[in-house]
């Protein structure tokens, strides 16, 4: 069922969106200060992503990723969205804790920003750390052609730190002119997702980045992709991860040897000491034989950080689920292997479920039919449990979740926003539903997104 926009205004005019605010205020609570003021024109461009091809992206700014947003925890961001697409588009903010009216949702948060129109966001900043901001509307097209960009929340008081590097990841859908290939290929989208062939970082193909030696160096990786799940390792030095998802974790974790698993839509703070380099060569891989990024070490006269791994980074003010009085709610990854037998069947666009409910991204009702429905404040467990094979990035909107069990993983408990089942995994996070709104869990490999795999939780 298609529903117009006019029905839209009518059946939220009994909503109250300052009502909704209103509720969300306690999480706003922080000090005033700055106001960073952006405008986003999100339209096509040309860019050579690879040696002497045009590739007919799309971006904000005329760039992909788009512009940095900057600014400080505590500070009140304000964004233009100004569409010059030929589609309509929204930003959402992954990973920000934003009022519902913010969270670029069509249909739930907003209606869609036609070609031609601006949408003004705009929001406190209440947590540090990494996000990035990206449409929630054709989402396999927008971010496949690079709409996309990253949100850098500083923290209120200085770190540890000396140096930093922002390394944006993502594999192009491309043929070999440099023209983008199908985003959505219904067999595919099936199973494990279409993937691209052409990977960079800030749209270079293996970039060489110039790093200061004796520096504490913060590297912010942030997985944008449609659907790969990058499995990230540092050659010839130690590497500590610092945050998953924007948020701090307690205690750092060692990289392992064997590599760090980012799925689609996470990140990480990854931190290291260049101060007595093995070599002055340092690679980021990527499943071992695929080379990211190359970091050149350079001898550098300016500073003398103390070679000594930094403080933890301080925690986001996340409330703090209590396990002993949580209730648990169970959700089903389904998969629907019927279409596999006749892959031409047009039900065969909704072969991914949760509890046995498929979104259709074409039906704006559906945002009416919640799957859950939470007491606000009131604590929970959610156990995520994949009947399918294929892994799925399960990303939450408005509520930061604590990662606490798997029955196939050994789990440091921590907090994220999206969390990486693995095929016939169970796992279990907890959370406070601190945020009054309807919240979107989702699958973030985006043909899964546009083949069922959303729901909405509702906090009331
Ligand atoms: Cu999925």
């Amino acid at each position: 069922m298609k529903i117009s926009r006019r029905h839209f205004l009518a059946a939220s005019a009994g909503l109250s969106l300052s009502a909704l605010a209103a509720n969300n205020l306690k999480l706003f609570n922080l000090p005033n200060s700055a106001v960073k003021s952006y405008e986003l024109i999100a339209k096509p461009f040309d860019l050579e992503l690879m040696k002497d091809k045009t590739s007919q992206v799309w971006g904000y700014n005329n760039l992909s990723p788009g512009t940095v947003l900057r600014c400080k925890q505590g500070d009140t961001l304000k964004v233009r969205l100004v569409n010059q697409l030929e589609e309509q588009t929204t930003i959402h903010w992954h990973g920000m804790r934003v009022p519902l009216e913010m969270d670029g949702v069509p249909y739930l948060s907003q209606l869609p920003v036609l070609p031609g129109e601006y949408f003004n966001y705009e929001f406190k900043c209440v947590d540090a750390g990494n996000f990035w901001y990206h449409p929630h509307e054709g989402s396999t097209g927008q971010l496949g052609r690079g709409l996309y960009g990253a949100v850098i929340i500083d923290e209120a008081h200085p770190t540890d730190f000396t140096h930093e590097e922002t390394l944006i990841l993502k594999t192009w859908h491309l043929d070999a002119e440099g023209k983008f290939t199908p985003f959505y290929v219904k067999q595919n989208a099936a199973m494990e997702g279409t993937k691209g062939s052409f990977t960079t970082i800030n749209s270079i193909n293996v970039p060489t980045i110039e790093l200061p030696a004796n520096q504490i160096v913060r590297l912010r990786i942030f997985n944008v992709d449609n659907t790969i799940t990058y499995k990230l390792k540092l050659t010839d030095i130690e590497a500590k991860i610092y945050s998953v998802d924007g948020q701090p974790l307690t205690k750092p974790w060692d990289l392992a040897a064997e590599g760090f698993l980012l799925a689609a839509g996470q990140r990480i703070d990854l931190a290291i000491l260049t101060h007595h380099v093995k070599k002055q060569q340092l690679i980021l891989t990527n499943n071992d034989d695929e080379q990211l990024a190359i970091f050149n070490v350079k001898a550098n006269q300016k500073t003398n950080a103390a070679e000594k791994w930094p403080s933890p980074l301080p925690a986001n003010p996340i409330s703090i689920p209590d396990i002993s009085k949580a209730e648990t709610i169970v959700f089903n990854f389904g998969w629907v292997m019927g279409f596999l037998e006749n892959p031409e069947q047009e039900a065969g666009y909704q072969f991914w479920q949760i509890n046995d409910r498929a979104w259709d991204v074409q039906d704006i009702t559906c945002v009416e039919r919640p799957i859950a429905t939470l007491k606000h404040n009131h604590h929970y467990i959610f156990e995520l449990r994949n009947a399918s094979p294929f892994e799925h990035p399960i990303h939450l909107h408005g509520l930061p979740f604590k990662v606490i069990a798997s029955n196939k993983k050994e789990i440091i408990p921590h907090f994220a926003d999206t969390y990486l089942l693995d095929g016939f995994e169970t796992a279990k996070i907890a959370l406070v539903a601190d945020a009054v709104g309807t919240w979107m869990l989702h699958c973030h490999v985006l043909e899964h997104l546009e083949a069922g795999m959303m729901a909405a939780i509702k906090v009331v």
